[in-house]
């Protein structure tokens, strides 16, 4: 390659010096050098080479984020069997019908409590309770909780309240919207976030925020 390239050279130079002299009519006869020429244009790109070897694994990622929340509760089951009857109480005054027969009376302070023993949702407790010229059974201090407590410990049957949750989640209210004084929230809870609208006293006071379409046990209050 070195060689031919070199010849070539040559050969253009002795070439150039050798042209005879084509002048006519007695010019000179001098050759005046040519102007270089442009340079040629690229030619194409080569294709790609073959692939080269693979490389070291990456870095670790970046770490994940904690373990998720636990899931919701599941629904309810089934209510369990009636317990055996109990003792038959001294005989009471008579009180507001619909509840007096198969119920349980409590009192605190000047509220009465009272169930029928039925276990319904709560659209049927506000009901019954309304019917019977009373309300749905709202502790308003610790006295009136423990009341209707025993009462929910007697039919070991968890009990709506007469407590609704706000149009603001988290904020719980009387059924008439006047706020709560008084709550008793088991821990943990209230955690519906605005899914469970009615509030539930489970069998050791403690309330619960729940969906109100559960089976829950009537407790008015008079
Ligand atoms: C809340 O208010 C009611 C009635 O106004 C009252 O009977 C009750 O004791 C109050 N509760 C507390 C915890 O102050
Ligand atoms: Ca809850």
């Amino acid at each position: 390659m070195k060689v031919l390239s070199q010849f070539l050279h040559a050969a253009v130079a002795v070439a150039v010096f050798t042209l005879p002299c084509l002048g006519q009519a007695g010019d000179k006869c001098a050759g005046v050098p040519g102007i270089p020429g442009t340079p040629g244009s690229s030619g194409v790109p080569g294709r790609d080479g073959r692939d080269g070897m693979k490389g070291d694994p990456g870095p670790p990622g970046p770490m994940g984020p904690p373990n998720g929340l636990p899931g919701a509760t599941g629904r309810d089951g089934l209510p369990g069997p009636p317990g055996p009857r109990g003792e038959q109480g001294e005989k009471g005054e008579r009180g507001p019908e619909v509840l007096l027969l198969k119920g349980m009376i409590n009192k605190a302070g000047d509220k009465i409590f009272a169930t029928n023993a039925k276990v319904v949702d709560f659209e049927t407790i506000l009901q019954t309770c309304q019917n019977s010229g009373g309300s749905v059974a709202k502790p308003m201090n610790e006295k009136e909780n423990d009341a209707i407590l025993e009462i929910v410990k007697e039919k070991n049957q968890y009990a709506y309240l007469g407590i609704k949750e706000s149009p603001v989640p988290r904020e719980f209210e009387y059924l008439d919207g006047m706020a709560v004084n008084y709550t008793n929230w088991r821990r943990y809870e209230p955690n519906g976030k605005g899914a469970e609208n009615c509030v539930e006293m489970q069998t050791d006071g403690s309330w619960n925020d729940k969906k109100c379409n559960q089976y829950r046990l009537t407790v008015c209050e008079f």
